[in-house]
């Protein structure tokens, strides 16, 4: 079946470049970034629910908070704000195991002149190829990296600099399937057996700190990225300028996601953009 027209075929020129920059990934000979780049990339988060905009505490889909009924005018305010990637999640689509907001994301990318990346329920090649080829930047691969690793390098080879792979953790051991099932599996493990696979980057959530405001855990994120030279990017509990820019001066960490922050006014996205290129 013909996969559908591409709606933004000049993503190639929106593909990351922080990653390529970043000081300390472990790509050898390191370019430091201009001055207009910012050491670390802020995602601001926008996690989907039954087509709305949401936010959960600890990846509970019982406890979650509505800050948004049109995702797209939230995508379309971050952008305004200076956002220069977004970070999506198909809540729904993480349980499922297939992709359930998917117009949702579409809108998203219509409204956004930004790349965006997209996890959950993302299992699949063809589903992979089909949000490539209509705008996203990159596709986050979490189940799948535990489950069916050879996915994973499969991707990765096909579509350079388009794959994540999203590491969500309790007490260090990987949680799949919306974090409803635990696995023995270890982060720096799993980490690891991506090295050579040119994944373009981890993300990385603790889910104990997960939309609870509390501050990410920099040490664990800081140690990960030391233990890989794919560029990590930090996610959960990130709830203050202060928590960015302790990220960023471990000086390994490639990215920061944040949701409930720059909902709740915690975080104003103008500025913190403003002090992480400072
Ligand atoms: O909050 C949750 N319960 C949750 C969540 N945010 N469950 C999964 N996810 C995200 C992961 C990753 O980005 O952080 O979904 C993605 C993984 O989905 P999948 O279907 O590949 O496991």
């Amino acid at each position: 079946m013909a996969l559908p027209r591409p709606i933004k075929p000049d993503v190639g020129s929106r593909l990351p470049r922080a990653v390529t920059l970043h000081p300390r990934a472990g790509h050898g000979k390191a370019r430091l970034p201009a001055a207009t780049e910012p050491a670390m990339i802020l995602y601001p988060a926008i996690d989907l629910k039954d087509g709305q905009a949401v936010r959960l505490v600890h990846g509970d889909m019982d406890r979650a908070t509505v800050f948004n009924d049109d995702p797209a005018a939230q995508a379309r305010a971050f952008v305004a704000e200076g956002a220069q990637w977004l970070h999506l999640v198909d809540l729904n689509g993480a349980f499922a195991g297939a992709p359930v907001n998917g117009a949702v994301v579409e809108a998203i990318l219509a409204a956004c002149p930004v790349p965006a990346q997209l996890g959950g329920g993302i299992r699949d090649m063809a589903t992979i190829e089909g949000w490539l080829a209509r705008g996203l930047a990159r596709v986050i691969l979490g189940t799948v990296a535990v489950e069916n690793p050879d996915l994973v390098r499969d991707a990765a080879r096909a579509f350079p600099g388009q794959v994540a792979v999203g590491i969500d953790a309790r007490d260090g051991r990987v949680a799949t399937k919306g974090w409803a099932t635990e696995t023995d599996v270890r982060v720096t493990d799993l980490a690891r057996s991506f090295e050579d696979a040119g994944v373009a980057a981890i993300i990385y959530t603790d889910i104990a700190r997960d939309g609870a405001m509390g501050g990410p855990n920099v040490a664990a994120t800081a140690a990960l990225a030391r233990a890989v030279s794919i560029p990590v990017i930090a996610s959960g509990g990130v709830a203050s300028l202060a928590d960015l820019i302790a990220l960023r001066d471990t000086g390994v960490i490639a990215g920061a996601i944040s949701g409930r922050a720059l909902y709740d006014g915690a975080i104003d996205l103008r500025a913190a953009l403003a002090a992480l290129v400072a």
